[in-house]
């Protein structure tokens, strides 16, 4: 379809009258988006610090990408799991060697993913470790974000995300996250807990990045008490916290390396999303050993689209190009370097609080009240500066740019939000 537009406010106009209001968005229309950039319709550049809340960590149009993507696209985009197909056997091993699991279950959003785990989760509980039939419980952290299913809004702490969606899905039980003595405390209260699900770093929350040895106990509860450690890292892993997965701690292997499984921050099931197809196409999967997978028969679990030859040629590109191009390290090195700048200005300027974060997944938390409208104020400028960033929760900036961007663009867009925070009146 050709369109006449060609103002940002006309495209606005188009979505505020034609699509639902479920989103806030910046008043700005993209249309195009190369590496660390994006344009908008009139032409103007940006320096994109969401990257499509980090899907995009490979960059925009990413030319290795759009190869594999298109050359499928012409050969095979879909079969359904009716039939074999030739992409899909070979992902399946890549992934699995890659994060060093047995088996894989591949899906489309993120959200379907953290169902699936939560699926496997539960039927584990019966069929292996002997749960009474529908007693299993869940354990989850407060402030979670794990998508917007039904059942995943049944255990938000988020009054938007979650009101007005009920009845809601039994079986979970939420525990504040960062507290270990409270996760104990949960599990000796809670009778048949078939595992807990948690985010390594919590994103939505504010990238509440939590004390070093909370993941890496919270794993060790789960495996005295016989739970599943589900590790929620859509938006964490594939190098954007400065490692592989964010469970890797600081170890810069350029896979998912032994080591974790000595520490045991291994999860039980890894669930992975966002980057993984590079912003090209919905990809997500679910991996874990084969005495967990297992469980899962023929007719018990499935998705049109999931293992299709289109999304298995992107993943497998998308990942190669992260371990190619070394983009951990990058994201490490490139996010002290912000942090390291952002700290700077947070000690010369009143109107930032703190800057917080791991690899190149960083929050600035503003110094106003959580229900102000400064931190959108801010954005806003920055959008006029030519920099792109979201406020979560009101007070909290987002900073999250593709990890190829380079050195000197990032000591640009640093330049850009000190020269917005030093002339932003409140
Ligand atoms: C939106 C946040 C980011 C996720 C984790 C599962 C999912 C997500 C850890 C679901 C998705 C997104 C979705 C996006 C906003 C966003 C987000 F602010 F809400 F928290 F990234 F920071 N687990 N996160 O972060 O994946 O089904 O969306 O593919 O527009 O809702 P999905």
């Amino acid at each position: 379809m050709t369109t006449s537009l060609t103002k940002s406010s006309e495209f606005i106009a188009l979505e505020d009258k034609h699509g639902a209001h479920n989103y806030h968005p910046l008043p700005v229309v993209l249309s195009r988006g190369e590496g660390a950039k994006v344009w908008d319709v009139e032409g103007k550049e940006y320096y994109d610090f969401l990257s499509a809340y980090s899907a995009v960590n490979q960059g925009h149009s990413h030319p290795r990408l759009i190869k594999a993507m298109t050359e499928q696209a012409k050969t095979l985009s879909l079969t359904s799991r009716a039939f074999h197909n030739d992409k899909l056997g070979p992902y399946e091993k890549y992934m699995t060697e890659f994060f060093g699991f047995d088996k894989v279950l591949p899906m489309n959003s993120g959200a379907e993913a953290v169902e699936t785990a939560i699926k496997i989760c539960r039927k584990w509980g019966y069929e292996v470790k002997g749960i009474p039939a529908n007693e299993a419980n869940i354990i989850v952290c407060g402030h979670n974000f794990h998508g917007r299913t039904i059942s995943i809004i049944s255990f938000s702490s988020d009054p938007d995300a979650k009101g007005n969606f009920g009845p809601y899905t039994p079986g979970f039980v939420s525990v504040p996250y960062n507290d270990i003595d409270a996760l104990r405390e949960a599990f000796a209260k809670t009778p048949n807990v078939a595992g807990m699900l948690v985010e390594p770093i919590q994103g939505e929350a504010g990238v509440f990045v939590p004390d070093e040895t909370y993941i890496p106990e919270a794993a060790s509860i789960c495996r005295e008490h016989n739970a599943l450690f589900i590790a929620d890292e859509i938006q964490t892993g594939i190098a954007r916290t400065g490692a592989m997965l964010r469970i890797c701690g600081d170890c810069s292997c350029t896979r998912r390396c032994e080591q974790q499984v000595d520490t045991y921050t291994r999860p039980d099931v890894l669930i992975l999303g966002k980057a993984l197809s590079g912003g090209m196409y919905p990809v997500s999967a679910v991996l874990a050993d084969n005495d967990v997978m297992n469980v899962i028969k023929p007719g018990q679990h499935g998705s049109t689209y999931g293992g299709n030859p289109l999304a298995c040629a992107v993943a497998m590109e998308a990942l190669s190009i992260v371990e190619e191009e070394e983009l951990m390290v990058r994201a490490r090195n490139l996010g002290k370097r912000f942090r390291a700048s952002m700290q700077e200005l947070v000690d010369q300027e009143p109107l930032l609080n703190l800057v917080r974060g791991k690899g190149l997944l960083n929050a600035v938390v503003v110094n106003d009240t959580e229900d102000s409208d400064t931190a959108w104020r801010l954005c806003l400028e920055l959008a006029e500066n030519g920099l792109l960033a979201k406020p979560t929760h009101g007070n909290i900036i987002r900073f999250a740019p593709p990890l190829v961007i380079t050195e000197d663009q990032l000591d640009e867009c640093c330049a850009i939000i000190g020269k917005v925070v030093k002339a932003f009146k409140k």
